[in-house]
């Protein structure tokens, strides 16, 4: 009989790892952002939207993660900003990225950077357990997905720093109860910052842009 030893070691190697690399990042002036949510929840779009109003002020880079193709990281090369891609299909089709994915991501980047924003894979299960070293978690649902999800699948948005429920401005076609999701949050994660967001939205982006640069601010980085 052989019994296998499953991933509780996975993932304290991964703590391990993930805590070395965040005082790396913390020493190097980096802030690591990890944007996590079901795949078309709005991640990439609201990468991309960051970045069109922060690049002037900051130095940007993105890691990309994907099962396969390099379709987002292409989208934010467009926007010339370092970016790094990480395929998952290369190793098994991983549901998530691990923080040794993002130490071999970050030196492929080859560039210093002073915002380093990390696209997961899409998906609300496994990301929620990976550490990567980041200093904010951004868990991302959608109206589309329905009014649920929060209260389905709770590891995703009880672990955030910051709740988006996106695509607010396809609310009125939806049968979306945002009372409903108030109170998941109210239960799950009280003090998770929320954002209802339209993420193809100018107004609604500087607002998101601003908190990341009072949060950069607030952790003490520095503006390079
Ligand atoms: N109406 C509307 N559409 C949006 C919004 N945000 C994103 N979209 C659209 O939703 C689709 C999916 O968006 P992406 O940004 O690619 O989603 P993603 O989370 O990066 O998806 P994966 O990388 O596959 O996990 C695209 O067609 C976007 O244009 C929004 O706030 N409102
Ligand atoms: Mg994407």
């Amino acid at each position: 009989l052989k019994k296998i030893k499953l991933s509780a070691n996975i993932l304290e190697e991964n703590d391990l790892a993930a805590n070395k690399a965040r005082k790396y990042f913390t020493k190097q002036n980096i802030f690591v952002i990890n944007f996590m949510g079901s795949p078309g929840s709005g991640k990439t779009t609201l990468i991309s939207g960051i970045i069109k109003l922060l690049k002037k002020k900051y130095s940007l880079g993105v890691i990309e993660g994907d099962v396969a193709t390099a379709k987002d990281a292409e989208k934010i090369a467009k926007l010339k900003i370092p970016v790094a891609l990480l395929n998952t299909d290369q190793i098994g089709n991983a549901c998530h990225l691990t923080s040794k994915m993002i130490r071999k991501a970050y030196k492929k980047l080859g560039e210093k950077v002073n915002i380093l924003f990390i696209e997961n894979i899409g998906n609300l299960v496994c990301p929620a357990e990976f550490d990567l070293g980041e200093h904010l978690r951004i868990s991302m649902t959608s109206i589309t997905e329905g009014d649920d999800k929060i209260s389905k699948y709770p590891p995703m948005f009880m672990k955030a720093d910051v709740i988006v429920v996106n695509k607010f401005d396809l609310l009125r076609h939806f049968d979306f109860s945002v009372k409903g999701v108030k109170k998941d949050i109210a239960r799950l994660n009280p003090k998770a910052k929320v954002f209802y967001l339209d993420a193809t939205a100018g107004k609604d982006l500087d607002k998101f842009a601003a908190y990341l640069e009072e949060r950069l601010i607030n952790l003490q980085f520095t503006i390079e």
